[in-house]
């Protein structure tokens, strides 16, 4: 059956392949794009918007919002006749390109303006460091205006977090690993809503409380907690639980996350050994300035598990990553002022030189099609 209360919207093409894998695991996934072939590519995905004006973008992302001026009925009433059932609203875009950047803020506006009292969370792409000035300028673009959009979250997947993990593998490899790895973990949060515990359940209504919360997100999921502190040599206390957090958010693939405030948090501990249990308390948020408002709790006791997961919400803009992008912007810069003006004339010193089997080339009248196929006619 269809989880139809929560909604992915996925804009452009990699923002679409992300909604294709929330689709593929039973969310309610859907893509608009301008590219009919972005859009063939995708499987599992219930409804694609194909926009008029285009097909694809180039990296534009201001021909985006021009090309949907003459055409935004379409885009309100698709997003009405997906969005209006769901309690939470996933847009998932990337940054760098032209499509997605630049239809992202437009759509996530329209979203909370039209259902204020709906969780809308935005899972925007950043580029890894080596992609071009167009992809990283745009990313900077996009925060920029998402910063102006109040009363929403942010959960950034941040591409260079997959590169410098998998140092060895391609780029389709990389982002189908980062697009999987967002799915899951969204599903595997949700789908603890609907188990009971005796020890304390994490509920529908704690899924959309958590993620109503205005800010950024990072999740980190531990599937062996054992196995995490032995790689981390820890052993299990509430003070190495922390150091574990910290490592499994490093290597999430969300951005580096800022700790100078937390709004809310989601633990879900699923685990028969008690100890492990004992051990996660509420100073796992000690590296952070302020104490979380609300901590959503779910303990479940299913065999063979060992599983960690903690939500985070209403945290700070993901600073660090942005300068850092600011900075390899800066060094470009520098590097295109120092480059010699770009010379595109030729000309050689040989062009003009007759060989000696040079005859003239004598004029030939033009023939027609005709007289060419008549010339092959059997007579
Ligand atoms: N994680 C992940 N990143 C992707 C994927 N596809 C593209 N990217 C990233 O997205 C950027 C390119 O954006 P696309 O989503 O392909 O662009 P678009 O929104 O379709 O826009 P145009 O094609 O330019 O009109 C690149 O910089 C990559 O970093 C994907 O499937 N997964
Ligand atoms: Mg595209």
């Amino acid at each position: 059956m269809t989880i139809t209360d929560v909604v992915v919207v996925g804009l452009g093409g990699g923002g679409s392949n992300v909604a294709d894998e929330f689709s593929k695991r039973g969310f309610l996934g859907v893509a608009i794009n301008y590219s009919s072939q972005d859009l063939g590519s995708l499987t599992y995905v219930h409804d694609k918007q194909k926009l008029l004006g285009s097909d694809g973008l180039g990296h534009d992302r201001q021909s985006a919002i021009e090309l949907i001026s003459e055409h935004t009925d379409v885009l309100t009433s698709f997003l009405h006749k997906h969005c209006e059932r769901a309690e939470v609203i996933i847009v998932c875009f990337s940054t760098g390109g032209g499509s997605g950047s630049g239809l992202s803020t437009l759509v996530i506006s329209i979203l909370s303006n039209m259902y204020p009292e709906k969780a809308v969370v935005a899972i925007p792409i950043i580029p890894h460091n080596e992609e071009s000035t167009t992809a990283l300028i745009n990313n900077q673009q996009v925060f920029e205006e998402l910063s102006n959009i109040e009363g929403i979250c942010i959960a950034p997947v941040d591409n260079q977090k997959a590169k410098s993990n998998c140092l060895s593998i391609g780029k389709t490899k990389i982002y189908n690993l980062t697009n999987q790895s967002i799915a899951d973990h969204f599903y595997a949060l949700y789908s603890y809503t609907n188990e009971s515990s005796k020890s304390g359940s994490f509920d529908k209504k704690d899924f959309i409380n958590l993620f109503k919360q205005e800010g950024y997100c990072s999740i980190a999921e531990v599937i062996d907690v054992a196995y995490w502190l032995e790689k981390e040599k820890l052993s299990l206390n509430p003070n190495n639980m922390k150091k574990l957090l910290r490592a499994v958010l490093n290597e999430s693939m969300f951005a580096p996350i800022e700790y100078d405030s937390i709004g809310k948090a989601a633990i879900i501990i699923d685990t028969e050994d008690e100890d492990v249990i004992d051990n996660i308390d509420n100073s796992i948020f000690d590296d952070f300035a302020n104490r979380p408002i609300d901590v959503f709790e779910g303990i479940y006791n299913n065999e063979q598990s060992n599983f960690l997961m903690v939500v985070l919400t209403g945290l700070s803009m993901c600073q660090t990553r942005l300068s850092e992008i600011d900075a390899i912007l800066e060094k470009r810069q520098k590097e295109l002022e120092n480059l010699p003006r770009t010379n595109t004339a030729f000309k050689s010193k040989f062009s003009s030189l007759s060989l000696p089997s040079n005859k003239p080339v004598q004029k030939k009248e033009k023939m027609s099609t005709q007289d060419i196929l008549n010339m092959y006619r059997k007579r």
